[in-house]
């Protein structure tokens, strides 16, 4: 939609408490949603039971209550703070004479519009095909409203039903198949790393928190003669879809790669975390993952839970996590930096709390690692680069017969250097 010329479409945004505690937060994240996607909000209704009603997902006398504020506000449509279920759509459409936008679509529209590379769009597109998939309704096809009722015309329904299922079945796999080839090209480029041992950080964590805005600080701090390399940063939510990845390179010469990708809300669409399960491959693989959260915002720990329970669903776990807590400049009365184990106050805007964060990133990446002093003659120069490149070198000092080095390195790349460990 285009800001310009258009005038934005005005929606009701409603929704049913069904004992989420954090249900008024996430109705004031739909506003947001719907704020996303161009949408003025004219008005909120809720409706505060337990259990939403399974035919109309409203109780009746709500219905009623949605049709009147919706006329009276002048309402194009309504926005549900939920994915509803195929029937419950039809019915309320029914009921209210309304179009009905629920919350799974409002985010693949925001998803689809903000889609960028070629991986995106195809994600987002499978992902809206599944959407759709059990959505497909008779009443919905040219040939039934064609016709003037009967049982032959029931019969041709159906069978342009199974038509429309079947032609996106072959979207989906078409989609899928230009999906694999570009997710093979990644891995090839992933092994590559594997092998070259350079570990991989990932920046995760709910949308706008400020992951692209730490990737672009530590770049500038550290490689600061390559501007060209910084991302797009935004003060909107899924201002990230894709995942772009950095080679750091710390003081101590060792290099690391941080990624920074797609950030996370509640109630992410199930198809949506699947379909983009390849792009979060990078986070999935990572050595150390940093959870960066906007701790200016009253709704944090909400926000850090829901980010916890997607790297689960996406089965992303068992990898030491950072925790950051961004934003302190917009918390009033806080700190910062702070450091206290693997959790950091920091503000992104901040260069001594960027560089506290890179010292924390540094001791977290190589903490694991044990310590080994070594003797590398001088004749053996390409053993020293190979630790330069790979280990975390704490002293150096030249000896009569050799460098003498100290430094944390990764087991698996002692191999090489094996020999010149001193014992
Ligand atoms: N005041 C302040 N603003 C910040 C800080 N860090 C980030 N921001 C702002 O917060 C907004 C969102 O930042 P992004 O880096 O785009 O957030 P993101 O986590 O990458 O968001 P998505 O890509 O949408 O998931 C931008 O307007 C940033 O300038 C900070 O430490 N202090
Ligand atoms: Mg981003």
């Amino acid at each position: 939609m285009q800001e310009t010329d258009m005038q934005p479409k005005k929606v009701l945004i409603t929704g049913v408490s069904q004992r989420q505690t954090n249900f008024d937060y996430t109705m004031r994240e739909l506003g947001e949603l719907a704020r996303a996607d161009n949408l003025e909000v004219v008005g909120d209704v809720r409706q505060n039971i337990d259990q939403a009603n399974h035919a109309t997902y409203f109780g009746k006398g709500k219905v009623q209550e949605i049709k009147e504020r919706a006329v009276a506000e002048d309402a194009d449509f309504i926005l549900v703070n939920d994915e509803l279920s195929p029937s419950q759509i039809r019915n309320l459409e029914k009921e209210l004479g309304m179009s009905i936008l629920d919350r799974t679509q409002l985010i693949l529209e925001i998803f689809a519009s903000r889609a960028k590379t070629k991986e995106a769009q195809l994600q987002v597109a499978i992902a809206e095909a599944k959407y759709q998939l059990p959505r497909l309704h008779p009443s919905e096809n040219k040939l039934d409203q064609q016709g003037g009722g009967g049982s032959t015309n029931r019969g041709a329904g159906e069978t342009q039903l199974e038509l429309d299922r079947r032609l996106i079945e072959k979207r989906i796999t078409k989609l899928k198949g230009e999906l694999a080839k570009i997710d093979q090209q990644q891995l090839v480029q992933r092994r590559q790393r594997t092998k070259n041992a350079i570990p991989v950080v990932a920046l995760v964590g709910y949308t706008n928190a400020g992951k692209s805005t730490t990737l672009n600080r530590i770049l500038q701090r550290l490689n600061p003669d390559t501007p060209e390399k910084q991302v797009f940063e935004k003060d909107m939510l899924f201002a990230t879809l894709d995942t772009s990845v950095r080679e750091i390179i710390l003081p101590n010469q060792q290099k690391f790669l941080l990624s920074d990708t797609v950030g996370f809300v509640t109630k992410l669409p199930h198809h949506l975390i699947q379909a983009f399960k390849s792009t979060l491959a990078e986070a999935a693989n990572a050595d150390l993952l940093i959870h960066v959260v906007d701790y200016s915002d009253p709704n944090y720990l909400d926000m850090m839970q829901t980010t916890q329970e997607t790297l689960e669903a996406l089965n992303i776990k068992d990898i030491p996590v950072i925790e950051a807590y961004n934003k302190a400049d917009l918390k009033p009365d806080t700190r910062y930096p702070e450091v206290d184990g693997k959790q950091i106050v920091y503000s992104a805007r901040d260069e001594v709390a960027i560089d506290a964060l890179i010292a924390l990133i540094n001791k977290q990446l190589f903490e694991q690692y044990p310590t080994h002093d070594f003797l590398v003659p001088y004749t053996e120069g390409q053993a020293v680069s190979y630790l330069s490149d790979r280990a975390n070198i704490t002293k150096q000092s030249y000896e009569e017969d050799g460098t003498l080095i100290r430094a944390q390195i990764n087991p698996d790349l002692l191999g090489p250097v094996k020999k010149f460990v001193q014992k």
